[in-house]
């Protein structure tokens, strides 16, 4: 696969209630089509819980200091040298009411009807994870964007 010589930094935010969790649907650039949590690029000089909820917020409005890191997701793409590295966090303390941005089309959506059939692929193997509360590493390697022909995923203690 050749040498990965880039690393991109990025955060995903799932805010939960006992019985839904809240998505955005990707209204454009990368994921376009697909509901997924609240996220995106670690900036310099900003940390990234601070990226999270900063993402957290220009995405959906959504205020939160309680984001509980939970996952540590690895994606690579066949022939393609970036890797992402996507820090997951989860909350159920927050204020604001969720609003559409340019991003994302926030919504609602109980547990037992998550639209998996239009997310990134790789949510099907660790949502269960994140909604039964464990923590979780995980490694994902795509052929384009629907398809994972290789993936790791490990419940952990502490990440
Ligand atoms: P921007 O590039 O729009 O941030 N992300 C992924 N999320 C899931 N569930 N699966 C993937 O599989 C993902 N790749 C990236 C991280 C992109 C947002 O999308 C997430 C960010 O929250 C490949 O700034």
């Amino acid at each position: 696969l050749g040498v990965k010589m880039l690393k991109k930094v990025l955060t995903l935010v799932l805010v939960t209630e006992p019985r839904r969790v809240l998505l955005g649907l990707k209204k454009r650039g990368f994921g376009e089509g697909r509901w997924n949590g609240f996220g995106g690029k670690v900036e310099k000089g900003e940390t990234i819980v601070e990226a999270a909820k900063r993402e957290l917020e220009e995405e959906c409005g959504l205020v939160s200091d309680e984001l509980k890191r939970i996952g540590l997701l690895n994606f690579e793409f066949v022939e393609d040298p970036v890797l992402l590295e996507v820090h997951v966090f989860t909350t159920s303390l927050y204020k604001g009411i969720p609003t559409e941005s340019s991003e994302m089309k926030p919504e609602w959506f109980d547990l037992s009807n998550i639209p998996f059939h239009q997310m990134w692929p790789d949510d099907r193997y660790w949502f269960p994870l994140f909604l039964k509360g464990s923590k979780f590493t995980g490694y994902f390697l795509f052929q384009g964007h629907n398809d994972i022909i290789k993936h790791t995923l490990t419940e952990v203690d502490t990440l």
